[in-house]
Order: C-alpha cells, then structure tokens, then sequence
C-alpha cells in the first residue's frame, strides 16, 4: 500500500471515530407523571435548556403510571442514556424503579414527588430536588388571609376549603402548612374544611371534592380556598362558579404558578386570586443537570435540595414571571 494511501485511510479512520463520537451525544432520560401539566412542560424545557448549555440530551418521556415507567426506563438504556430524573406517578413505585435503573446502571435523580418505602419511609438515599412544602403552603394560607382582611370580611361567616391530596407527602404538607397559617392569623380551627381529591390531581377530581363540601355547607358566604397545586384550587372555583357563588365573595390561592395563567389572563376576574409561584424552571434545570453530571462526569448530587415560592396575582404576575426568566 502506498504511504500516500496509508496515511489517507488512517485519517479517514480518525475522522470515521470523531464523527461517531460527536453522534454519540450524552443521553439522560427526563419521565413525568403528567406531561400535560404545564408545571411539568416548564421542567422539560428548562432540561433542554441544561441540555443546550452543558452538551446532552434530555429524553423526554410522559409515564403517568408504573408500566410506562419500567418501559420508559428500557427504553432509555437502549437508548444509550445513562441517567434519568424521574417524577414518579406514584411515590411507593420508588424500590421497584431504583431496582430497574440498577439492572442497567443508571444514576437517578427524583423531582418534585420523593420516593417511599414499603413502610413510608423516605428513600433518603436517592437524590431529590423539590418544593419546600411546609413554607409554601404557610404562604398559600398567609396570602388568603391577607386578602381577607383586606376585604373585612366579618371571620364567622368564613370557611376555609382546602383541597387536599395527603397521600402524596409533598402536597400534604403543603395544605398542613396553610391551614396552621390560617389558624395562627386567627382562623378559628373549626372554620376549616377539607375536601379530599379521589384519584389524580387534576381539575375535574377537584371540582367533584368541591362539590361535596359545597353540598353539605350550602348556605357559606364568604369562602376561602386552597390547595394542593394549581389545578385543586382551579377545580373548586369551578365547582363555586357551578353553584352561582358571587366571584367576589370568594379567595382561592394556588400552588404551582405554571398552571393558573390563562385564568390570570382572563378579561373579567374571577375568585382566583393568585398562587404561590414554585420554580419549575430551575428544578427543571438542576435535576437534569444533576443527573447529566452524575452519570457522564462523576459528580455526586446532594440528597435533598429544596425550592422556594413567590406569590403571583394578576397585578404581578407578568413582572415576576419575567424576573423569574419563565415568561
Ligand atoms: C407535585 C404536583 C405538581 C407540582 C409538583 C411540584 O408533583 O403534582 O402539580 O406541584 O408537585
């Protein structure tokens, strides 16, 4: 062979190599429960931001039960990924999926809901990035009350509707949180009313929770509502719009910040007043660049890292939007 062709070929082998290397791109995988949830679009977008700035890949893939999960997991290894961050459609799945990413050796980072064990425990070993439950809540239950003393309305002929989910740790000492808020502003506790979401947390099983408490308290003038996320709150406003309660004479707070914009954005206000803004942008970010980090450089990811709120109404909530880089 001559040299001239010896040297073409092997550098033809050279580029062969870096063209296959550069196709090989970092892979992690990115699973949510609820991928029609804006909260969750929000996190998906801000991973490919980490994505885009940092040189890998955010598979994204909607698992809203434990198959699609196991299967989704398969498909990432085969796939060529070698973490995910996962926001799992249920908590107590947590031992059943860790077993699954060890079979093909991938690290996991958990979002917004933390793993259990069989016993309740929290799988405190598994890195976990999400809302500081308690203080939002506290925040959901103090903007209530502001705004109810601002509209002076006389305490006795108020109830407080909270919208619960208790099975999920997360959303269960959210709405804990506001109702000894609430309390310690003065709500006598008796004025508080739970209304539990059978199933998922979505707007329809909200407004069905609402309604049986609006049935069994029908004659209630002056309401406050909170809840569990966005959607709870929304629910129960539809249930309070279904019975003709007079908009003004209602207060309802929400969490999440993602999902209540277009009721924001309506012409004619309605009894949503606001929510406690949660950062799904910078969860979105962190976890994924947490998983990429772990999995391609080494770098272990702290255990548990919590996110902060900030109440939006419809006087703020284009300005803090923008401040908060999620407009
Ligand atoms: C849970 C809720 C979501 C969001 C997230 C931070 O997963 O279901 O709506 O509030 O916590």
């Amino acid at each position: 062979m001559s040299k001239i062709r010896l040297i073409a070929l092997s550098l033809l082998a050279v580029f062969a190599v870096a063209v296959a290397m550069a196709g090989e791109k970092p892979k992690i995988g990115f699973l949510v429960k609820q991928p029609e949830e804006p909260w969750f679009q929000v996190e998906w977008k801000f991973a490919d931001k980490a994505g885009e700035d940092l040189g890998f890949e955010a598979i994204k893939i909607g698992t809203p039960d434990g198959e699609k999960v196991l299967s989704a997991i398969d498909n990432i290894a085969a796939n060529g990924a070698k973490g995910f961050v996962i926001c799992t459609p249920d908590v107590r799945l947590g031992p059943g999926i860790m077993a699954r990413a060890r079979s093909h050796d991938l690290k996991v980072v958990t979002v917004d809901d933390r793993f259990i064990r069989a016993d309740g425990s929290y799988m405190e070993e598994v890195p976990y990035v999400g809302m500081s439950a308690t203080n939002i809540g506290r925040q959901m239950g103090e903007a209530l009350m502001d705004e109810m003393k601002r509209r002076d309305w006389p305490i006795d002929e108020v109830r407080f509707m909270v919208i619960t989910y208790e099975e999920l740790d997360t959303t269960r000492e959210r709405t804990d949180g506001a109702i000894a808020k609430a309390i310690e502003m003065g709500l006598p506790e008796d004025q508080v009313i739970k209304a539990p979401i059978i199933g998922m947390m979505e707007i329809p099983t909200s407004i069905n929770a609402a309604n049986v408490v609006l049935t069994r308290y029908p004659d209630v003038k002056y309401w406050l509502i909170g809840g569990s996320n966005d959607n709870s709150v929304l629910g129960a406003v539809r249930a309070l719009e279904g019975k003709n309660h007079p908009v003004e004479n209602a207060i309802a707070v929400g969490i999440n910040g993602t999902d209540c914009i277009p009721e924001l954005e309506k012409p004619n206000p309605t009894s949503f007043y606001g929510s406690i803004l949660g950062l799904a942008g910078v969860e979105g970010y962190k976890t994924a660049e947490m998983a990429y980090k772990w999995a391609y450089l080494g770098e272990e990811p702290p255990l548990d890292t919590r996110t902060v709120g900030r109440l939006i109404t419809r006087e703020n909530f284009r300005q803090v939007l923008k401040e908060e880089g999620m407009d």
